[in-house]
């Protein structure tokens, strides 16, 4: 719910620039990202993940209406953040959420090559300098988002095993539950020595700010049915089935590649 007093949903994303105006603009995300066309950023230096081994003292899954959204806090410190690749600054890790389908056949929110993921989790991240998150969304480098594509396999992923542990509990309920806390680590450990993609884009949701550095491993993790059975029964605003927006027009917009 906004400050008018509406919320969003997926029926008729189209209609979203008429409240959001800058759902509207240029430069917005999602975007199918056409591998062959890429440019290479060159030598870029590895991207970093700084204190993700570290558990948070609490752990925190809600029920937002669009997504579940995972909260943590760390001492001071010990929080999270991500610094080079094509970052100028250190980024802090705010939260991460999930956006899926129906089906296997749709629910990510990038394409590659045109292709569809059943799931797409995102880590969002704040520019340490404009210090907190509702701040650095008013500037176009303010945040950089890390989305993680996962496809289906039958062993599915120890990680998500520890998030959709609290999943019954917030399905049909905005209460938020405190899970055992954990650290980040292991998405990053799968996503090592793997190639990016990086672009600079839009929130995915209304407001659509256009605020955020994408980076998007080119390799999948993995989830199982039984996992994605998990998502499919986490009761959504407006009896929402899916919570990605389609992609949108590149329009003249680079996309680099780089490697860890
Ligand atoms: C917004 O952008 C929201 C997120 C929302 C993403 O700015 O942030 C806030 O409102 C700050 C609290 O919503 C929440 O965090 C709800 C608790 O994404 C989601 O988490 C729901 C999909 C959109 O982010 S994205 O561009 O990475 N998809
Ligand atoms: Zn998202």
């Amino acid at each position: 719910i906004n400050s008018s007093g509406t919320d969003f949903d997926y029926k008729d994303t189209c209609k979203w620039a008429k409240e959001f105006p800058m759902c509207g603009e240029k430069f917005q995300s999602p975007i199918n990202i056409k591998i062959p066309n890429l440019e290479s950023l060159g030598e870029l230096p590895p991207l970093k993940w700084n204190g993700y081994e570290n558990a948070p003292t609490t752990m925190t899954l809600v029920n937002s209406g669009h997504s579940i959204t995972l909260t943590g806090q760390w001492d001071d410190n010990n929080i999270p953040y991500i610094t080079d690749g094509p970052l100028t600054d250190a980024y802090i890790f705010e939260q991460l959420h999930f956006h899926w389908g129906p089906n296997d056949s749709v629910g990510s929110e990038h394409k590659m090559n045109g292709n569809s993921f059943p799931l797409e989790m995102h880590m969002v991240h704040f520019k340490k300098e404009y210090e907190t998150f509702s701040n650095a969304v008013k500037y176009s480098d303010g945040l950089t988002v890390v989305g993680l594509f996962f496809d289906i396999s039958p062993m599915g992923s120890e990680a998500l095993t520890a998030i959709l542990g609290g999943v019954s509990a917030v399905s049909s309920s905005k209460d938020p539950f405190e899970l055992d806390p954990f650290e980040l680590s292991s998405f990053n450990v799968a996503i090592a020595a793997v190639q990016f993609a990086t672009y600079a884009g839009s929130l995915t949701t209304p407001p659509c700010s256009q605020s955020v550095i994408w980076i998007l491993p080119i390799n999948t993790l993995n989830v199982s049915s039984k996992q994605m059975k998990k998502f499919r029964n986490i009761e959504l605003n407006h009896g929402d089935t899916h919570n990605y927006r389609p992609t949108q027009p590149l329009n003249g917009r680079s996309i680099h590649i780089f490697t860890q």
